[in-house]
């Protein structure tokens, strides 16, 4: 029997793979929120594959069947598209394998969620940026999965995350963190409290270009971390999006400026030595040119003239999230060290400083290539 992390894997996996040998599991991967295994199975015949099974974090995501609705409404309706622009439907979208029963999950004895998917194979996500050239190809798959999502109905969806990038709600789950002081830590982080206090006025920015129509609401992924993109081994390009576990309706601008907050940092998100960390305007253009190579065929100008406020909204919003749950005991983000989301908070807040002394030069360059 394999028990990692206290999970009877072997007895799992047999709820989705009984015919094939299984050889192993490992986890896999650097997510913040679920558990990733990788397993091997061979065949009769000798051949050899793997599997990525995942345990869904039920205490995030609490309707785990309608995500899983969600994800599988959103790869079948993706692999449509993908084979009639004569695409790879296996590498091009995940592809779930669904339990013996059909379900597109399997409970075990103690409630949790385990589902499964197709290993996208001879490709890989990198935590930071390898080259240029992979972060323009991220642009152009995170563009490109917006305009094949375009025209997907979004009352198919269910909301995962209520309020996800609702940064209003954000900024007040933080003041209430502040006011309950759960773990005594209040009294170590006054200088982010009062960085994030000084910034109150800007939570409502992207929340209120929704609200009132100015910008549409669309299928986003809302996820859009350099880490969430396969890239392709041999061509380097954004193969397959993957964690589609928050996509939802959305600002096109979230998806925009989470992968600038990622992807376009100088810096680990828990770097320690913060003069490390600056967004990078070389990077910021690199992506932006990519993004919209795909995206100004659909962005109305009001979206793109949200993009670059929007990469510091989404980067203000993630340190107030680490910060948050900093201060509650770290309950919501895996932490693999003491003081993990207060690193985490501080990497976000001085991007956020960076990108203000940058958002002149950050529009300016969004203009350029949103030329048609
Ligand atoms: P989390 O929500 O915890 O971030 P992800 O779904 O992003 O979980 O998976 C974590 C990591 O596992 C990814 O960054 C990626 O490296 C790997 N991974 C996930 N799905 C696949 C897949 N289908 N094929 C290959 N690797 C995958
Ligand atoms: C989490 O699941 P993962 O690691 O791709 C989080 C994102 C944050 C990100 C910060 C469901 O992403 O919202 O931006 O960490 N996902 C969820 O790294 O909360
Ligand atoms: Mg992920």
């Amino acid at each position: 029997m394999v028990t990692l992390y206290m999970y009877d894997l072997q007895t799992i996996l047999e709820h989705f793979i009984a015919d094939d040998l299984f050889l192993s599991a490992v986890p896999y991967g650097e997510g913040h929120i679920n558990d990733t295994f990788a397993a091997n199975f061979q065949k009769n015949n000798g051949d050899r594959y793997r599997v990525i099974l995942q345990r869904i974090n039920h205490l995030v995501f609490t309707d785990p069947p309608g995500l899983m609705n969600n994800v599988y409404g959103i790869t079948t309706f993706l692999k449509q598209k993908i084979a009639a622009a004569g695409g790879n439907v296996m590498r091009e979208t995940l592809t779930v394998i669904p339990a013996k029963n059909g379900d597109l999950f399997y409970i075990d004895r103690d409630g949790n969620y385990w589902r499964m998917y197709v290993f996208v194979e001879d490709a890989i996500t990198y935590q930071s940026c390898r080259n240029e050239q992979d972060f323009y190809n991220c642009g152009t798959a995170f563009g490109n999965f917006q305009r094949l999502l375009s025209d997907y109905k979004t009352d198919q969806l269910v909301e995962t995350i209520a309020d996800f990038h609702n940064t209003v709600r954000r900024f007040e789950a933080l003041k209430e963190a502040i006011r309950q002081d759960k773990s005594g830590r209040a009294k170590n982080v006054q200088p982010e409290i009062t960085f994030a206090l000084n910034r109150e006025k800007d939570a409502g920015a992207i929340i209120e270009l929704l609200r009132s129509g100015k910008i549409p609401y669309r299928v986003t992924h809302n996820d859009t971390k350099l880490n969430n993109i396969m890239i392709d081994n041999q061509t380097g390009m954004g193969i397959c999006v993957i964690d589609l576990d928050t996509v939802m309706p959305g600002a096109a601008c979230y998806d925009f400026g989470d992968s600038i907050r990622f992807g376009a940092s100088t810096a680990a998100e828990d770097e320690t030595d913060l003069s490390k960390v600056t967004m990078s305007l070389q990077l910021f253009e690199v992506f932006a040119k990519g993004y919209l190579s795909v995206a100004k065929e659909f962005l109305t100008p009001a979206e793109t003239e949200s993009l670059a406020v929007g990469a510091k909204i989404m980067t203000f919003e993630c340190g107030i999230r680490f910060l948050t749950d900093y201060l509650n005991g770290d309950t919501y983000f895996k932490i693999h060290r003491a003081n993990q989301n207060l690193d985490r908070c501080r990497t976000q807040f001085r991007l956020v400083a960076d990108m203000e002394q940058k958002m002149d030069r950050m529009q300016e360059i969004v203009k350029k290539y949103s030329v048609k």
